[in-house]
């Protein structure tokens, strides 16, 4: 596809027009969502292909540069993308990557690309889906470059445009996205970047990611770590006390499936997995994860049995048992990896549960052989988790939910909605009795019900089960949701669809509010990770205009507001006080009403991150906590619209 004058166009560059056209048409299509999200995709996009070179064994650094300009430039030193003429399309092969679709390597078999989910659609997407894309390639001591714009069209075919010295190799890729195309921002978040730059070293053990933000002064990370998944686990604990001296780390490979598990348990409560297929992040598990989980168990259960820790007749350790203070990642390398799920992101290749498990079983059972004071203290932590389950066990009866509503009346704290409807009632978590009484007269009846939260709830970070259940406030929203806990949690017993968390926008809000979402993070994830879990937006400013009053979320819309005044209009504006001090009336409108509220949908992006958060958030020194939260309060879940 290149600037011929019409008469020339041939049928390939036609079919190449078509085929990054429909995917100008539809990008969800291809990068799933044209948000903030898809936007960091196309970065990913063409990073994947310099880690591919890396995996191949040709390329050590990686260099991921977001440039003053606002776009993006990713080099490796590989081998460079071959400059010959591809034989199927008659242009350079670099030409064929970027602009012809699925033309990467990585779907003419071998490697370990995958062909479904939104990874590896390759470079010809990002070049789609950019206002201009620009590929140097050093081979051959040459240096060649070819230039596209707008959606892909070719502006300079593959040209030489001098020489390098003939030990410089490698791929250099500058993009810019399309604002057409990503209408709500094409703004980088470094934070973002850095977070999976980091996560692709520790999975790709050796290789050195640099990021630089040149938008700013000395922003730089670099990433290398030698290793690999290990680092990974010891990152993760470092927030937490390690329980046992070793990282455990297992490798093998069977029917071409390569897997890599690192683990180390710690003295907390909460089980922190992480698993991956192909560097792929699979927050909601799948059949690797479940391979390795059910090894770990019956290993455990037959090592405490053969070793006189557990006794023959007590009952065996559950999952839960064994996963209790576990800090795990698993990462497999599958050859053709299909993806299941509500986000796409479980594995479903059925003969991998069992690989996994067979490779786990083996190399684990070795390790408490050759480890029998780190297995006993392993095993007892399990036991003593055990015994603490069926404590909570006797606890979870105080909150299961004995009839119908008159016992939520009876708890006093729940103003429940009269509807039974799930798919229409809505739960307001409310933070002071001040903020509930507005909330109570404002609502709608029908289809809101209202909790008020007094003061800070228990950190469940550091608090195992059977004392979470020993807390009221804790136990009346468990009854409230109507779901049970944990292992019993049953989505379908839900009695709101709509779970939204009404704090003030201050840090003390911020603070509850990232206590509840620990608390729904660990005990339960299903309602934020199919979409029930809200934050209310109450507005900070009010703004009266002759008769009118507006309100506004933040400094942008109050901006943008101003704007649309006249020029003459001297408008009062008001920073609104918080929740408690608003009249039903003010709460209602600005709030709670389905016609006129903002809700901020909460949608973890990235377990790991969010993992890490929870950590700092809940970890022991109050310090970086405190500095965390008031640094990052309002970002700290990534809220989708
Ligand atoms: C900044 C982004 O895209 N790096 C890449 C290579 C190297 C080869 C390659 C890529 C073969 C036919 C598909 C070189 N020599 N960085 C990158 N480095 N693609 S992408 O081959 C392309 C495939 O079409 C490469 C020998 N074999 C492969």
């Amino acid at each position: 596809m290149t600037n011929k004058p019409i008469e020339h166009y041939d049928s390939s560059d036609i079919q190449v027009l078509e085929g990054l056209e429909a995917v100008r048409k539809r990008p969800g299509m291809y990068i799933g969502t044209t948000s903030a999200r898809g936007l960091h995709h196309l970065v990913w996009e063409i990073v994947d292909n310099a880690i591919d070179e890396a995996l191949a064994g040709y390329c050590d650094d990686i260099e991921i540069i977001v440039n003053k300009d606002g776009s993006v430039t990713v080099k490796d030193d590989g081998r460079g993308i071959p400059v010959g003429i591809h034989p199927k399309t008659g242009i350079s092969t670099v030409e064929t990557v970027y602009t012809v679709l699925h033309a990467g390597g990585k779907f003419g078999g071998g490697g370990y690309k995958v062909s479904g989910g939104l990874h590896g659609v390759g470079a010809s997407v990002v070049n789609a889906l950019s206002k201009w894309v620009d590929v140097t390639v050093y081979k051959d001591s040459k240096i060649y470059n070819a230039k596209f714009s707008n959606g892909g069209h070719t502006d300079q075919s593959l040209t030489v445009i001098g020489d390098c010295s003939p030990d410089r190799t490698g791929t250099t890729v500058t993009f810019m996205p399309d604002a057409e195309i990503f209408k709500e921002t094409t703004t980088f978040d470094y934070d973002v970047l850095r977070i999976r730059a980091r996560e692709l070293a520790f999975l790709n053990k050796g290789l050195r990611i640099i990021l630089r933000d040149d938008r700013e002064e000395n922003k730089k990370d670099i990433f290398v770590y030698e290793g690999g998944i290990k680092e990974f686990v010891k990152m993760l604990n470092k927030n937490v006390t390690p329980i046992h001296e070793d990282i455990v780390y297992i490798e093998g490979v069977e029917d071409d499936v390569t897997l890599e598990v690192a683990l180390q348990y710690n003295d907390g409560y909460n089980s922190s997995i992480h698993s991956f297929v192909n560097n792929i992040t699979t927050p909601e598990g799948g059949t690797h994860e479940d391979g390795v989980k059910n090894s770990l168990t019956r290993i455990i259960n037959s090592y405490g049995k053969a070793n006189k820790l557990l006794k023959d007749n007590s009952d065996a350790l559950t999952g839960d048992d064994v996963r209790e203070g576990l800090t795990m990642v698993i990462s497999a390398k599958v050859p053709d990896p299909q993806f299941e799920g509500q986000t796409k992101t479980k594995l479903g290749n059925s003969e991998v549960r069992k690989i996994a498990a067979n490779i786990f079983a083996g190399e684990f059972e070795r390790f408490l052989l050759e480890h029998p004071d780190q297995a006993k203290i392993i095993v007892e932590k399990a036991i003593t988790a055990s015994r603490a389950r069926v404590a909570a066990k006797k606890a979870r009866e105080l909150t299961r939910r004995k009839g119908g509503l008159e016992l939520t009346n009876q708890w006093g704290k729940l103003t429940d909605c009269s509807s039974k409807d799930a798919t229409i009632s809505e739960i307001f978590i409310v933070e002071g009795d001040s903020a509930a009484g507005s909330a109570k007269t404002g609502r709608d009846p029908a289809t809101q019900a209202i909790l008020p939260i007094r003061g800070k709830i228990l950190n469940v970070e550091k608090a195992r089960l059977d004392r979470i259940l020993g807390n009221e406030e804790i136990r009346t929203i468990i009854t409230a949701f109507g779901t049970g806990i944990g292992e019993e949690f049953d989505i379908s017993k839900l009695r709101y669809h709509k779970i939204i968390i009404m704090t003030d926008a201050d840090v003390d809000g911020a603070h509850i509010r990232t206590l509840l979402l620990t608390l729904f993070y660990r005990y339960f994830r299903p309602l934020i990770e199919q979409g029930h879990v809200y934050a209310a937006q109450p507005p900070l400013y009010s703004i009266k205009h002759g008769k009118t009053i507006k309100y506004v979320l933040d400094d942008d819309e109050l901006n943008d507001y101003l704007k649309t005044l006249p020029e003459n209009a001297k408008p009062e504006i008001g920073r609104m006080k918080g929740l408690g001090e608003m009249d039903p009336v003010e709460l209602r409108d600005t709030t709670m009403s389905i016609e006129s509220r903002v809700l901020k949908r909460i949608d973890l992006e990235d377990a790991v991150q969010a993992d890490e958060i929870f950590q700092i958030l809940m970890g022991e020194d109050v310090e970086p906590r405190r500095k965390f939260i008031e640094e990052n309060a309002l970002q700290v879940m990534n809220l989708d619209i």
